[in-house]
């Protein structure tokens, strides 16, 4: 720790998290568990001022702790740009560790000039068994090369220190997990529920530097499990701040049922607003479909909104370039951005239609984008390439804190709990339309296909009590989530 440099490592500390440098959620660890907190330094690369200000207080962390030495190394890959700044700054040449031996020339392991007896410092960014350091320490004492010493970014704190002190190498890390985790803490980025759960994890999950389990029966609690988790929580790791609303709208409110409010005049549209209101935890439009579409409409809408707690979605569905996209979102006689909260979007473009759709939002914070990963139609196109690619742009882009949800089928499109996943198709009597609408019941796509919002569209408008049927769908959605998350209903 650097206690003289508190505030920079606060401000490191949160900058990392919010560029997604690490997440809470589920994810699948190289030693075959699943681990509810995960880091992912690579990203830092696209962060140039990140990047710098990291190697200046490991810098800083190396002068502080008076670790002499003749090289530094960094553990291929993630390590090697922070290696390189940490040479450059403190004038020590870098020594580079292939990961494997060329099959040409000299089959050498370790790249750069030194000699037997030099001294190496490694530098390593994210420890969890200490056993990639262990790997690279191999290799240079293999050359002769003295290792006594690592310096890491994060110690994820299940054993690394332990074990490769075994291997007589001290590790000094810049941040410990629980430091980062009470520095969010303290910044309001997470609740303390969620630092709890990490902290339960890591202290049922020691490892050893072979991948072994420390305890016979590690006790792997993860609670970050996407549909096992309640809304409250997930809205504590959400990271655009409208998704973090509507979660914690739905909880409140205790419903997850979107309408979708397809019918073709302003009055219709509000009589739904009117009468389904109190059952739903948001409005979806067509806007374009409106034959008399006029601006107090929007007003009128607005206020329903206002007055029975749902928010308004434009499925718009936008699929074109970022400049075009804008200026469908922003313009013309609708001006969907000046009303509707969420808009659909295809991820058809890549990442610049989002961007798009943010540079023109009046404010980011109470916008946000659903991006749509599947489709309910027979035939539609979409394979697993786009699904990826689409999950990735969710999670890992530069505008995470824009997007509040996937338009999706299935639980397996995406894990991450802090995003929220609305499914369309839905109806009491399962079957299909005549144009490919497929339908699934209630239960169905909230406990079998990991829906959190089920959008009803014709099997409300259709009912002969539209007042009825929404409070009908709206306490079997609810019901199959309480059933879900291990709640009851009432
Ligand atoms: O894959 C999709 C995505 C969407 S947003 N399938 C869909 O059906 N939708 C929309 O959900 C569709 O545009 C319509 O507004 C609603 C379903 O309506 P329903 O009448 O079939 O329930």
């Amino acid at each position: 720790m650097l206690a003289k440099h508190e505030s920079e490592m606060k401000a490191l500390a949160v900058k990392l998290f919010e560029i997604n440098a690490f997440k809470f959620g589920d994810f699948k660890m190289k030693v075959g568990i699943n681990s509810p907190v995960y880091f992912d330094l690579r990203v830092i690369v696209s962060y140039p001022d990140v990047l710098d200000q990291l190697s200046n207080l490991l810098v800083e962390y190396i002068k502080q702790k008076k670790l002499t030495c003749d090289h530094v190394c960094g553990v291929p890959y993630t390590a090697l740009p922070i290696a390189t700044l940490i040479s450059i700054k403190n004038s020590k040449p870098m020594l580079v560790r292939r990961k494997e031996a060329k099959d040409y020339g000299t089959r050498k392991m370790i790249e750069g000039k030194y000699n037997a007896g030099d001294n190496c410092l490694i530098i390593e960014d994210v420890v969890t068994s200490g056993s990639s350091i262990l790997d690279t320490v191999k290799d240079l004492r293999a050359e002769g090369i003295a290792v006594t010493d690592a310096v890491v970014v994060v110690d994820r704190e299940q054993g690394g220190a332990a074990n490769i002190a075994e291997n007589s190498v001290r590790m000094h890390s810049l941040f410990t997990l629980s430091y980062l985790l009470n520095v969010l803490q303290e910044a309001g980025k997470v609740e303390e529920a969620t630092v709890q759960s990490v902290a339960k994890y890591i202290a049922g999950c020691q490892i050893r530097s072979d991948g072994t389990f420390m305890s016979d029966q590690p006790k792997i609690v993860n609670e970050f499990s996407r549909t096992k988790m309640r809304f409250e929580a997930r809205a504590d790791l959400a990271k655009a701040k409208i998704a973090k609303d509507l979660f914690k709208l739905m909880a409140t409110k205790k419903t997850n049922l979107c309408i979708a409010a397809d019918v073709t005049s302003t009055d219709e549209i509000l009589k739904i607003a009117e009468v389904c209101g109190p059952h739903i935890c948001l409005l979806k439009t067509h806007v374009d479909i409106i034959e008399n579409f006029n601006i107090s409409f929007v007003q009128a809408l607005k206020s329903l909104a206002e007055k029975h707690n749902f928010l308004i979605m434009e499925d718009r569905k936008f699929a074109d370039i970022g400049n075009t996209t804008a200026l469908q979102y922003a313009n013309g006689i609708y001006k969907i951005a000046e009303w509707a909260n969420l808009v659909t979007v295809h991820s058809l473009p890549g990442q610049s239609i989002i961007q798009g759709i943010k540079s023109v939002a009046a404010n980011v914070e109470s916008r946000g984008v659903f991006l749509l990963t599947e489709m309910s139609s027979q035939g539609n196109l979409i394979n697993d390439k786009y699904k990826e690619g689409t999950i990735k742009m969710a999670t890992e882009g530069l505008d995470t804190d824009f997007i509040a949800g996937i338009v999706c089928q299935s639980a397996e499109c995406f894990a991450f709990p802090g995003l929220i996943q609305l499914t369309p198709g839905v109806k009491i009597d399962e079957g299909s339309d005549n144009l490919g609408q497929r339908y699934n019941t209630p239960e169905f796509v909230v406990k079998e296909k990991g829906a959190d919002i089920g959008v009803v569209g014709r099997g409300i408008l259709n009912a002969s009590s539209i007042e009825k049927a929404a409070s009908l769908y709206r306490d079997r959605l609810w019901s199959a989530y309480c059933d879900r998350v291990g709640l009851s209903a009432n």
